[in-house]
């Protein structure tokens, strides 16, 4: 049952590479904020609600056409402007506690550091897609490409997850959304905290519990 309420609610992300650890991680923190009587909300992005799914899938899955780079961002803008409307606003007004897989972050260094498209339009982009609201707390997960891209071939190993468009990116793509993290970090220290997780899952469960509880209590 979820008994106790935020005011203004929680919205906290979680970003990074591939196969940095944040779906294994968000599981982990929602089990913990349940059994406190919270109520958590997972999502992911792109994705969350019917429509936004039906996004993701011509996002990553695509292949009829060559999708253009700007059509690309356009379609997380959308996407998250619903996201955000129809799933996570609602739980926060609720008092509740949003953990969402990817958010605004992931679009500033995928769209933005990796396929260079222009860093202003892209920052009223999320003005536009997210009104007010923007993450109270962001975890990047940072590990490097090596470390991400071994983990995600070994986990798409007989798996039909493996190789969407963004995943077929060459070291070059995978590096720069890297440092587009960290620059994103170094950037937003208030809101962004950065999380070695090439270290063991439980000791980085530790570290995140660590601050959310901080910012609950
Ligand atoms: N994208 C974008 O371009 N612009 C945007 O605005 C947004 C997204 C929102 C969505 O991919 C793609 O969309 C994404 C960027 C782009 N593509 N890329 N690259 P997705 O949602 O399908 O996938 P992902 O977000 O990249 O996550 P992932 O690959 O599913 O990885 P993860 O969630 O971070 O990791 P995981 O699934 O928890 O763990 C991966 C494996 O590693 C698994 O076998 C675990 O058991 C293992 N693991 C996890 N933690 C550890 C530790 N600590 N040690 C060892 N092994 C571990």
């Amino acid at each position: 049952m979820a008994n106790k309420k935020i005011e203004n609610g929680l919205l906290i992300t979680f970003e990074g590479p591939e196969g940095s650890g944040k779906t294994t991680q968000i599981k982990l923190l929602a089990e913990q904020l349940s059994s406190l009587e919270y109520e958590v909300v997972v999502t992911r992005e792109p994705g969350g609600t019917p429509l936004c799914e039906k996004i993701r899938e011509l996002l990553l899955k695509f292949d009829e056409e060559d999708i253009c780079d700007e059509a690309e961002l356009l379609l997380f803008g959308a996407s998250r402007a619903q996201h955000v409307r129809r799933l996570i606003l609602p739980c926060l007004k609720r008092g509740g506690i949003v953990l969402c897989d990817r958010f605004v972050d992931s679009t500033t260094a995928y769209q933005g550091y990796a396929r260079k498209l222009n860093s202003n339009f892209i920052q009223q982009l999320h003005d536009f897609s997210l009104g007010k609201r923007w993450p109270d707390l962001t975890f990047v997960l940072d590990i490097d490409v090596e470390t991400s891209l071994q983990r995600t071939k070994k986990r798409a190993e007989g798996k039909e997850h493996a190789n969407d468009r963004f995943e077929a990116e060459n070291r070059a793509f995978h590096t720069a959304v890297r440092y587009g993290f960290l620059d994103i970090a170094e950037n937003n220290p208030g809101r962004v905290k950065v999380i070695d997780a090439s270290r063991p899952i439980e000791i980085i469960a530790a570290d995140l519990w660590w601050e959310v509880y901080n910012a609950i209590v």
